[in-house]
């Protein structure tokens, strides 16, 4: 794998792809220990751990922080194959990995997670930190893939504000330039890898197919990088208090 050109795509652009990071065989068991886990933890997750579709059905949205209650997802997202593109990114540091969350978009989901920058509640300084998302199924543009701002990794953190949509806690407040910062849609096989810069902006759209679009999100930030910790306690009291939803940030 020639982690130096994803870190060079990843520093130009605030995002990457690797395809067929993991294989088919590799899959079946992830999927198989997410199905496990999804069966024996749901009922026992605290409010804050695990997001639901709006509507009753029951349908699980977002968890986050699984890697606290599995064994196999806390090992999982110490890999040295993830943590060795990581450091990959930010040479001459260590990764630290941060959490593991699974986002769900159900069938014809009509939700939008909007323009976003995860270090708005994220808070790390100086700004090595990403988000590693692993593909399940196939994700493109019909089911609502991840869309990055070409380049946007290089703007500060924008105002941001609530954004209503149960498992995005924030968006931005103002639609950003998108001559600047052109729209790329991260389309990923089954087994791909995307990484986006804990700055970039970005966005979901709906799910316009009868199949499940599911991710793993990895989250790591480098040794280097420190936690504003009184901006993330203001944030989590924040969150708390509109009590929508949650972003992977811890
Ligand atoms: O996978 C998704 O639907 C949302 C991903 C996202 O917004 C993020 O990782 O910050």
């Amino acid at each position: 794998m020639d982690y130096k050109a994803i870190a060079r795509e990843y520093h130009e652009n605030g995002f990457g792809v690797v395809s067929g990071f993991v294989s088919a065989e590799e899959l079946v068991v992830v999927d198989r220990q997410l199905r496990l886990y999804l069966q024996e933890a749901l009922s026992d997750l605290e409010p804050g751990e695990a997001y639901y579709e709006d509507g009753g059905s029951g349908a699980v949205r977002c968890v986050f922080r699984i890697n606290q209650r599995s064994d196999y997802f806390a090992s999982l997202m110490r890999d040295p194959r993830l943590i060795g593109l990581v450091e990959a990114l930010y040479p001459g540091a260590a990764a630290e990995a941060d959490g593991v969350m699974l986002i769900d978009k159900a069938p014809y989901a009509t939700y939008q997670f909007p323009y976003h920058q995860d270090n708005a509640y994220q808070f790390w300084n100086p700004a090595e930190a990403v988000a590693v998302t692993l593909a399940l199924d196939e994700a493109d543009d019909r089911n609502g893939t991840i869309v990055c701002l070409k380049g946007s990794h290089q703007a500060p953190i924008l105002p941001h504000q609530p954004s209503g949509v149960t498992g995005a806690s924030l968006g931005l407040v103002e639609k950003p330039d998108l001559t600047r910062y052109p729209e790329v849609s991260l389309a990923l096989k089954p087994g791909d890898l995307s990484v986006h810069h804990v700055n970039v902006i970005h966005r979901t759209g709906p799910n316009r197919t009868a199949d499940h679009r599911r991710n793993l999100g990895f989250a790591y930030h480098s040794s280097r990088a420190r936690r504003d910790r009184e901006a993330h306690a203001r944030y989590q009291k924040h969150l708390g208090r509109i009590n929508t939803s949650i972003g992977q940030d811890d």
